[in-house]
């Protein structure tokens, strides 16, 4: 309803913000990317979740125009900061089909002279659940620009073993739900090694997210997985506070 029509012009209006939260490499914790996180200053109130704003922007056709926005803001960003880090932005389904997704990344990566490795494109299962065929064409012109790909919210989605086989992922990212909310038991570490071995012999770089405490972190440090996100290390940033605490180390 109301929130619907605000959407409209969020955008324009310079609303919609990018946080960034940070990757880091396993066991040293030496950051080296971030994922960026979509946030909505809303002028009366306040900060509104993806969550809450994604499928209303889905439900009124806005979503090509702000996922456009959010593809040329990363790569802006990540052109500009001093960090050698890279970038990781997450794409829904009828982001990554529009006839014109490929192209925007193209034109963006050129127009602010980042190297296509520098980008990682983020997808979960049940995105890429319908259209196969198309998914793969779009992730093959991508894939030879230099663009990475990570598979999201891996273990949440309904068959998620026959993507491995299916599409081209340079890495895997463990969902946090086997982290966040419960104890850490046995069982739980059980199937985070398993998935972490099945990223390790199909030769991905294993993401763990959700990693909010030191036993997990202690449990991971063995594990085998590469990289490490999580409230334990920081929280999605404002672009200007992920310069205040990284811009200077590098
Ligand atoms: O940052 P947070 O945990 O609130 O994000 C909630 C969900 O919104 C996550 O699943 C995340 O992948 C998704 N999300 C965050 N930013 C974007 C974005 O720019 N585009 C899309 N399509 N999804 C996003
Ligand atoms: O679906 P996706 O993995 O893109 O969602 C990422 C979301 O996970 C972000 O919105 C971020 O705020 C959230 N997140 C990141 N690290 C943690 C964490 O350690 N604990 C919890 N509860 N959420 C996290
Ligand atoms: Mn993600
Ligand atoms: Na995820």
């Amino acid at each position: 309803r109301e929130l619907r029509s605000d959407l409209q012009t969020a955008a324009q209006d310079g609303q919609l913000e990018l946080y960034y939260q940070p990757i880091l490499r396993n066991p040293d914790a030496t950051p080296t990317g971030v994922e960026a996180l979509l946030r909505w200053n809303h002028p009366t109130r306040g900060l509104v979740p993806p969550d809450r704003f994604l499928p209303l922007a889905e439900a009124s056709g806005l979503m090509p125009e702000i996922g456009k926005w959010v593809v040329q803001k990363a790569i802006k960003d990540a052109a500009e900061w001093p960090m050698a880090f890279g970038v990781s932005i997450n794409v829904n389904s009828s982001q990554l089909l529009h006839p014109e997704f490929a192209q925007d990344v193209e034109n963006a990566l050129a127009a602010h002279g980042l190297p296509a490795e520098k980008l990682t494109v983020e997808i979960t299962e049940s995105q890429i659940l319908d259209r196969i065929e198309d998914t793969q064409t779009v992730q093959q012109t991508l894939n030879n620009l230099g663009v990475r790909f990570a598979l999201d919210d891996f273990g949440t989605g309904y068959s998620s073993l026959s993507y491995l086989h299916l599409f081209e992922f340079h890495s895997l990212k463990i969902d946090k739900s086997f982290l966040v909310g419960h104890n850490f038991t046995d069982n739980t570490k059980g199937l985070l090694t398993t998935m972490i071995n099945i990223g390790q012999v199909l030769s991905m770089s294993v993401v763990v997210e959700g990693v909010e405490t030191d036993a997990q972190r202690a449990f991971l440090r063995h594990s085998g997985c590469d990289f490490l996100q999580g409230f334990l290390f920081a929280r999605p940033l404002p672009l200007s506070d992920l310069l205040t605490a990284y811009g200077q180390s590098d």
